[in-house]
């Protein structure tokens, strides 16, 4: 009986893991990065995570990169007359205690002029580069392209 219920905690412990991915850097928490599988031919991608200042002190998100595009952004969404249209931004302030969401219908990352399409299952590196923790890796979990959707033109962005 007793090696059944290890067996059993093992196996919830790795699922547990696979399914969501934190990464820290000091007082700075980043909880499932999460990108779409994009159809063929699009430029762009998106990425989704939250973000958790566990610090005393507030921190500023203010860039990136990632492997399989060229250009990396951080975007807002706002809407005008009915459409969403996105915004960059220069930066991302977390506040002490705060968790920003870039989710969908609202701010996230972009990822500009992509060298390939994004395949669903597949695991995309990137990094965050924060003013005061610095560069962080992550790796992004890309879900099927209809995951979560929002209501957005991805073929041309608007800035
Ligand atoms: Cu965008």
């Amino acid at each position: 009986m007793r090696l059944i219920a290890t067996a059993v905690a093992i196996a919830c412990l790795t699922s547990t893991t696979a399914m969501a991915t934190d990464y820290k850097a000091g007082p700075i928490e980043i909880v499932n990065p999460w990108s779409r599988a994009t159809p063929k031919g699009a430029s762009a991608a998106i990425g989704y995570m939250a973000i958790r200042n566990n610090g005393t002190a507030p921190d500023r998100l203010i860039g990136g990169s990632i492997e399989v595009a060229a250009d990396f952004e951080l975007h807002s969404m706002v809407m005008e007359n009915g459409i969403a249209k996105m915004r960059e931004l220069r930066d991302v302030e977390i506040k002490p205690g705060q968790t920003i969401d870039f989710k969908p219908g609202g701010s996230h990352v972009m990822f500009v002029n992509l060298k390939h399409p994004l395949i669903k299952g597949e695991h995309v590196k990137g990094t965050l580069v924060f003013q005061h923790a610095g560069t962080v890796q992550i790796e992004y979990n890309v879900e099927g392209i209809g995951a979560q959707s929002a209501p957005m033109e991805m073929e041309r962005m608007q800035h």
